[in-house]
């Protein structure tokens, strides 16, 4: 009786769920031949399914992309018009220790290159999509106005290359990310990053900035499980990701990825959050933002914050001095994510100041001791 019950529920929830699939088997043979953005679900694109051969595409070793890999402020006092090169490559990179995933990036790391251009500049972006990825690429860019925010004009079929111009007219940080076909699927795979558009005055000087984006990846296999990993669409529609991370994969600001800086310095992140499905409550533990510009709404700054969101699919741009040596660990303060890998840290060398902070430091564990997993 009991088997039988089984069998039935079985039976329904498989009826239940293959309508789904079947119209996504469809959609993806026809190449995402949906044109527009006008027709989003319900139900029909979530369920992707893709068969991958690590083997075709380039392993890289690191997937992340450096925390200071940021360019110079700007200098000049003029607008110009500016180029961006931008590749859309499909690689096999690491989420964690011996943990493989087929990764889509822009540039082969996650997050993408950080781009950099000045209020009212002409941005002319070339986007080149490698000829072995599996799908067409794009780009949206949340400093664009017009259209799928340059969506509707660089979707790009793998071996080619589109020209997207823009006018960068408001100063912001903002995301970019791939938009083609499902495009939480290709947000969830890696397709992110930021762009800032100066003000015309340019950002007050500060001795170090930082590049740190939050993002989510949906394994089949549990955290921690160890080989290639599939993407699981379901876990994503679900918004239950396996993984959450800084920089593209656990770890990635930590050792030689950690943020350095020494006493007295003054410190600025840009914190993007891509998604694809939660929301960031940003902290950096042991520190006060001294002033944040919530939702990077730069005309608006906020003083004294502990903790500041940064929504799906938005930023926030953060600075403090640094006014005491030791480790700092920037972390989303929905605290049970450190463990799904959401952290990383922050170093600051110099003397200490017992006026500031005094106790018995030697019996601090190292911020990581908790954070192993034992899956
Ligand atoms: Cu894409």
């Amino acid at each position: 009786m009991q088997i039988k019950k089984i069998v039935l529920a079985t039976l329904m929830a498989s009826l239940i769920i293959a309508p789904a699939y079947a119209n996504e088997k469809k959609a993806h043979h026809s190449k995402h031949s949906s044109k527009s953005m006008t027709n989003f679900g319900p139900g029909d694109h979530y369920a992707h399914s893709m068969k991958v051969n690590p083997a075709k595409f380039v392993k890289v070793d690191d997937i992340s992309r450096a925390a200071s890999d940021i360019p110079q402020p700007l200098t000049r006092n003029k607008s110009k018009i500016v180029e961006i090169n931008l590749r859309a490559v499909e690689v096999i990179g690491e989420i964690a220790d011996r943990v493989s995933y087929h990764y889509w990036t822009f540039n082969k790391t996650v997050p993408g290159p950080f781009l950099r251009v000045r209020e009212g500049d002409t941005v002319e972006l070339n986007l080149h999509n490698e000829k072995n990825s599996t799908h067409a690429h794009g780009i949206d860019l949340h400093a664009v106005t017009g259209p799928g925010g340059g969506m509707a004009v660089t979707k790009v079929e793998p071996g080619d290359s589109k020209t997207l111009r823009f006018k960068a007219k408001t100063a912001g940080l903002y995301i970019y990310h791939c938009a083609a076909g499902n495009a939480a699927t290709h947000i969830a795979n890696g397709m992110y990053g930021l762009i800032l558009v100066e003000p015309k005055k340019g950002l007050s000087k500060v001795d170090h900035e930082f590049y740190v984006m939050q993002g989510e990846l949906f394994t089949k296999g549990r955290l921690g499980k160890k080989g290639f990993q599939k993407f699981d669409s379901y876990k994503m529609i679900n918004e239950r990701p396996e993984y959450i991370v800084f920089n593209g994969r656990t770890g990635a600001l930590t050792n030689k990825g950690q943020l350095q800086t020494k006493v007295g310095d003054k410190v600025r992140l840009f914190v993007g959050n891509a998604g694809v499905s939660k929301i960031s409550s940003f902290h950096v533990i042991g520190e006060i933002f001294d002033t944040v510009y919530p939702e990077a709404a730069l005309k608006n700054p906020h003083k004294n914050v502990q903790t500041t969101l940064v929504p799906a699919g938005g930023a926030t741009m953060v600075e403090f001095e640094v006014d005491y040596p030791g480790d700092y660990v920037l972390v989303d303060h929905a605290l049970t994510r450190i463990d799904r890998g959401a952290w990383g840290i922050l170093q600051v060398s110099g003397v200490t100041d017992a006026t500031l902070y005094s106790g018995d430091l030697a019996s601090h564990s190292e911020p990581n001791e908790s954070m192993h997993m034992s899956h």
